[in-house]
């Protein structure tokens, strides 16, 4: 019942496309248009990180489109359908569900943990497979779905690769922890916070704040009494940024350590002078280890002039594996694309991925950054 209803769906949005959209007047009477949803900020303060995310699915799409697509002997035309969850858990939730309306096939996102989590729920109910570039967060993989996957390592290992960092690098002895209260930065704090305990560092505090604050001078002062030897930030750079500055503005000389929710070049322009004093991580390979990286970042600069922000390697791949695992199952229905997604052994621009049973990559890295002269400069890569 369900693949005979799916079928028909995607002759009739070829139809109605036809006579609303320049894009699918293309479409000849045998070529099927199929949905590829993304779901990402594309409003807020990480509206950045979102847009960045959905260019990098829609430069695959568009790639993919003009080599033609064939999958069972029927030509196929992608469309993205990119929704905007504006990083808000309730919004995010709404967006799913608007993306199992309208058929998607496959779902690329959401961007952040917190609403990559309730949204799996959504996809898990309507047999859709749902590949997330950047959620960190452990619990999103452990909810026991068949649908939830990711291209990028847990913080449940960049909490504890920060942490080393902090203990083995940096000779840190005390940090004081603030995070944002949301999935992620909370979910990573407390990560780094277990670690660095169990490397005999001493947490003076922990406070919390949200993912909308701008002021963390109340924070700041109080820390500066603390005297921590570093400082560990779990958010994003739209507040990371501005924490940074704030704490070289009260003279406090600690090292501001952070996730890849911070790790972009947006950072150094909201921190300015202070970048210099953030070591964050990314949670998969530096783009310049990958080794059809810098082919990438070409392609997508000449598309889009702006420069990649952190994820659109990431949706960029996700688009080929689905498409993979379209051409495997030679089938565009979901459930097929679904059950194929589980077999992926693909190599693209992040690498090769494998997903193991839970959905999570079979092997990941952490890459380490600092900024200078506002710039990122890679310090090291660990492998996982
Ligand atoms: N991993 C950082 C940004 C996305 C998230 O909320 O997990």
């Amino acid at each position: 019942m369900r693949h005979s209803f799916n079928k028909r769906a995607q002759f009739t949005v070829a139809a109605v496309l036809c006579v609303t959209s320049p894009c699918v007047a293309l479409a000849a009477p045998d070529n099927i248009v199929v949905k590829i949803g993304h779901a990402a900020p594309l409003t807020g303060g990480s509206a950045h990180l979102g847009k960045d995310d959905e260019n990098g699915a829609r430069l695959a799409i568009e790639e993919i489109n003009a080599a033609g697509l064939t999958i069972g002997g029927k030509n196929v035309t992608l469309q993205l359908e990119s929704e905007d969850d504006a990083g808000d858990p309730r919004q995010a939730t709404q967006v799913a569900q608007k993306l199992v309306d309208d058929k998607a096939v496959a779902v690329i996102g959401h961007l952040n943990s917190g609403t990559s989590i309730p949204a799996s729920r959504i996809y898990n109910d309507a047999g859709i497979v749902e590949i997330s570039p950047s959620a960190t967060n452990p619990t999103y993989t452990k909810q026991g779905f068949k649908t939830t996957y990711r291209l990028v390592a847990t913080d449940a290992q960049q909490g504890p690769a920060l942490a080393d960092y902090a203990s083995k690098v940096l000779k840190a002895r005390t940090v004081a922890i603030i995070d944002d209260s949301t999935a992620y930065g909370q979910g990573l704090a407390n990560e780094f916070e277990k670690r660095a305990k169990a490397a005999g560092l001493t947490v003076v505090s922990h406070d919390a704040t949200t993912d909308k604050s701008i002021d963390f001078r109340g924070i700041l002062t109080k820390i500066k009494g603390e005297r921590p030897d570093v400082i560990m930030y779990g958010g994003m750079d739209s507040t990371g940024g501005p924490l940074a500055k704030q704490a070289t503005q009260l003279a406090i000389p600690a090292k501001v350590l952070a996730g890849d929710g911070v790790c972009t070049p947006k950072v150094a322009e909201l921190a300015g002078a202070a970048s210099k004093n953030i070591i964050c991580s990314i949670a998969g390979l530096p783009l310049e280890r990958m080794e059809r990286g810098k082919d990438f970042e070409k392609r997508y600069v000449a598309r889009f002039n702006k420069p990649i922000e952190v994820y659109a390697p990431f949706t960029y791949d996700a688009v080929y594996i689905i498409v993979d695992a379209m051409k495997r199952s030679g089938s565009i229905q979901a459930k097929d694309i679904l059950e194929a997604v589980a077999s992926t052994s693909y190599t693209g621009v992040i690498g090769t991925t494998r997903f193991d049973a839970q959905g999570d990559l079979k092997q990941s890295a952490i890459s380490l950054y600092q900024y200078v002269d506002g710039k990122q400069r890679l310090l090291d890569v660990v492998k996982m």
